[in-house]
């Protein structure tokens, strides 16, 4: 353990704003009145009993400045703790030391202090900065510009022992005397997250942190024990990153060791939180990518009896966090780092009460764990529903046949109200194993929500046209297809026909139903069609939600498409007869398929084609949907183009999904305008769509 006092130095810190360029700041420098640009509070997300505080910034070090920002409103910390915010292992274990001093914890750069760290040091004025870790940390450049920043008399000193157990060490043999700390916590120097976690636990028993590595005991954290002689030791975090043979080797120097630890870094936070602090009317929760933002919000968790919980930016919050929140059910989450508003309306949803843990369903092999399985999905749109209370709509178009909900979701500025607005219809998962079309879907919901507000095409298309989602009309299929945690290439619905199950929803529609042999009557087959047109409760829930949609005479949805995988193509009606232009169908509307197919193959790189190009079909949705209501209907076999290899045609591996689903946005954005009046794409608007008023009067609510 090595302890380098740098002495303070007599320089007007006005001097190091004018260097940076903040002439303007200079005035105010005794304590300028600065607000953390990222802290924001909020209830909103519809009514809650939860609110929710938002330290954000653009990074790690934006995210430290907020965090002291809201600890230290009117400035005035005793003490600041100046840690790498790139490498920051030599100040894990500031978090309970800071708390215990009553000080903030920022981050700087190596190399330099970022000016808004610079702005926070003056505003904070503390009397003390300690500067945790090395030069090769933190560079001595960094330590002079503090130094040079801050009023005379004020102490710049370095802690850095010779790794970050050394430095962890250090910290507490400046803050505990012998016999003054009742529990000391240990976490492995490689484990971030464990240590963070540690942090407030460790500082509401009033403890440090020390550090050890997997399969040592460092000599520095051995000799810290000796000293402090704690009544107990608590390690938290796994065995890979804590050994037993380490616990083993604390056991000799304090005998009462226990371990806290769950199945991965987000089950270990909650595990900690649980034991140590089982009631929290504030939990805080630190967006990742990483850990750097949790760390420096360890004091403001310590002094609010918060645990330290761990999300990601995006997408679905951890099984461990949300069943944290589910038991604590706190009022107020203070959210340090950034995360979407699905994100933050799950943390709200769950502590509220408005988003339960769905019933559990066969979740996806590991390897592709991150596609949404039918719990997730359900988790997700709700969520978006909460986040986005005026534009989504999340309900059920009916049951399958295990009576699963089949989901859907309605997006629309006035989402409560059925405006008198060209409709649009986009449908998922006839085929049980076709799972990137749910991907697609979620991907559409989310682009029309988190993009309402930023993009001005997404904007007007969300009001100007009401837009209905079904996520996954084969969801009993779906749980099959994942059952025993491998794939089973299942396509039909799971209702038993004889002695076999399953029925094709996809030709068990009513227009032209088995006429063509473009379906079996065998029960056995891939493509029975079923007993009879509209035998399964699925195309029933897709037939009669369409129907619902009838609105004076008028069929509200002008457009629609149905995903399904796999080999890039876009396909139009007709697929009971090879006959491009049968008698049932315009010229014109030919001409509108055609032309809509190609502008929209035009954009994702698929090819367009009439629907009975490769094979004939019958029963099928979208010949249905043209045939009963004029609908402009086309089915997108998603990525990939056919490889002849079962599972990588039907299964692509999830590293895919953001680039595959990004590729029909525009495709899809198309349809969804182009639903004003299909006949625009043949100039044939003022014939077709000029007579107004072309829908009545808006009416009442939805289903
Ligand atoms: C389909 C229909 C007609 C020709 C090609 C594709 C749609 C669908 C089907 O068969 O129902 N194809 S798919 N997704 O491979 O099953
Ligand atoms: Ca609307
Ligand atoms: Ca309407
Ligand atoms: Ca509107
Ligand atoms: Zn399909």
């Amino acid at each position: 353990m090595a302890m380098v006092q740098v002495r303070p130095r007599l320089v007007d810190p006005a001097r190091f704003l004018i260097a940076l360029g903040l002439v303007a700041l200079v005035a105010g420098v005794e304590a300028p009145p600065i607000q953390a640009a990222g802290a924001q509070s909020g209830t909103a997300l519809g009514s809650s009993r939860v609110s929710t505080e938002r330290l954000g910034g653009a990074d790690q070090y934006a995210v430290a400045v907020a965090i002291s920002a809201r600890l230290f409103p009117h400035g005035a910390a005793p003490v600041v703790y100046l840690a790498a915010g790139d490498n920051f292992a030599d100040a894990l274990a500031a978090g309970p030391i800071a708390a215990r001093a009553g000080g903030a914890i920022l981050y700087t750069s190596s190399s330099s202090l970022p000016s808004a760290v610079g702005l926070e040091l003056v505003r904070l004025a503390p009397a003390r900065v300690e500067v945790l870790g090395g030069t090769a940390v933190i560079s001595a450049a960094v330590v002079a510009n503090v130094t040079g920043l801050l009023a005379p008399g004020t102490i710049v000193e370095r802690v850095a022992g010779s790794d970050a157990a050394g430095t962890a060490a250090a910290l507490s043999a400046r803050s505990f005397k012998p016999g003054s700390a009742p529990t000391v916590f240990v976490a492995g120097a490689g484990s971030a997250a464990d240590a963070i976690a540690a942090g407030p636990a460790a500082a509401q028993l009033g403890g440090p942190l020390l550090l050890a590595a997997a399969a040592t005991l460092p000599s520095a954290t051995a000799a810290e024990l000796s000293r402090l002689k704690p009544g107990r030791v608590v390690v938290v975090g796994a065995t890979s990153s804590v050994s037993d043979a380490v616990l083993a080797q604390i056991a000799q120097i304090v005998p009462k060791v226990e371990r806290v630890s769950g199945a991965d870094a987000y089950a270990s936070a909650a595990a900690v939180a649980a034991r140590f602090l089982p009631i929290a009317a504030t939990e805080v929760v630190a967006s990742g990518p990483g850990y750097a933002n949790g760390l420096v919000a360890v004091p403001l968790a310590a002094a609010r009896h918060a645990s330290i919980l761990f999300a990601q930016p995006t997408d679905m919050l951890p099984t461990a966090t949300r069943d944290r929140l589910i038991a604590t059910r706190p009022t107020t989450i203070v959210i340090a780092g950034s995360v979407s508003e699905v994100v933050r309306a799950q943390l709200v949803g769950f502590a509220d009460g408005r988003l339960t843990v769905p019933a559990p369903t066969p979740a996806y092999p590991a390897t592709d764990s991150a596609y949404h399985d039918y719990g997730e999905m359900v988790t997700l749109i709700k969520a978006t529903e909460i986040a986005y209370p005026t534009l989504v709509h999340v309900f059920s178009i009916g049951k399958s046949y295990q009576g699963r909900d089949i989901w859907a979701a309605k997006v629309s500025d006035n989402v409560s109200v059925d405006e008198n607005e060209p409709e649009v219809l986009v449908d998922a998962l006839h085929h049980a194993d076709e799972h990137l079309g749910v991907e697609q879907a979620l991907y559409l919901l989310s682009t029309l929500t988190s993009e309402y507000s930023t993009n001005a095409y997404v904007h007007r298309l969300v009001n100007e046209r009401e837009i209905f989602i079904v996520f996954a009309l084969n969801p009993d299929g779906w749980a099959y297809d994942l059952s025993g945690g491998t794939y089973h290439y299942w396509r039909k619905n799971r209702q038993p026909n004889g002695g076999y199950i399953g029925t094709d929803i996809n030709r068990n529609y009513g227009y032209k139903w088995g006429c063509c042999g473009g379906s079996s009557s065998s029960a056995s087959a891939w493509n029975y069609r079923g007993t009879s047109a509209f035998s399964t409760p699925e195309a029933r829930a897709l037939r009669d939600f369409v129907a619902s949609r009838v609105v004076g005479g008028v069929q509200q949805i002008k457009t629609h498409v149905t995903l399904h995988v796999n080999g890039e193509l876009i396909l139009y009606p007709y697929g009971y007869t090879k006959t491009g232009l049968p008698a049932d169908m315009t010229a014109d509307d030919h001409a509108v398929f055609l032309s809509m197919a190609q502008t929209m193959a035009g954009m994702n790189g698929y090819t367009a084609e009439q629907s009975s190009r490769l094979y004939v079909t019958d029963g099928d949705e979208i010949d249905w949907m043209y045939h009963q209501y004029r609908i402009f209907s086309f089915t997108f076999e998603l990525y990939p183009l056919d490889q002849n290899i079962l599972y990588r045609d039907v299964y692509p591996p999830y590293s895919v999904v953001a680039a595959q689903t990004a590729r029909n946005r525009g495709a899809l954005l198309y349809l969804i305008d182009t639903a004003a009046c299909p006949y625009r794409v043949i100039n044939k608007a003022a014939q077709y769509c000029s007579a107004a008023p072309i829908l009545p009067a808006p009416s009442g609510l939805l289903p």
